[in-house]
């Protein structure tokens, strides 16, 4: 028992060492505007976000929902979609309507340069 314990304990060390260099290399999320779990006197009219290397336009999306799950912005069938910065092809952006005070949820999907997609949401709310 004690060998196959053993055995066990190296083969996940295997691989968690083999996966850690390419996770690394999945497109992240750095840091957003607004911040995650931000509470905001002034609505934002835009959602910015850096991730930590260029990612691919055509795969890559924001949704903002509001309360009771409603979609209010980057729905496949809107018109205004997320677009990829001109400048930095690292930061996603998508334009706000005016928002009322209440909470809100972002989620995002992005894929980076290797085709592997990421997503992730966070929440920020409006005084
Ligand atoms: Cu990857």
């Amino acid at each position: 028992m004690k060998t196959l314990h053993t055995l066990v304990a190296t083969a996940v060390v295997a691989v968690a060492t083999l996966s850690a260099p390419i996770a690394a290399a999945h497109a992240s999320l750095k840091s957003s505007s607004p911040a995650a779990n931000a509470v905001l006197d002034v609505a934002p009219k835009e959602v910015a976000l850096t991730f930590n290397e260029k990612i691919e336009p055509a795969f890559s999306s924001i949704v903002l929902t509001g309360a009771a799950g409603r979609v209010l912005a980057g729905a496949v069938s809107d018109k205004v979609k997320a677009t990829v910065d001109t400048g930095n092809p690292a930061i996603l952006r998508l334009v706000l309507p005016p928002l009322p005070a209440g909470a809100y949820t972002v989620a995002w999907a992005v894929a980076g340069p290797d085709g592997h997609r990421r997503k992730g949401e966070f929440t920020f709310t409006v005084k």
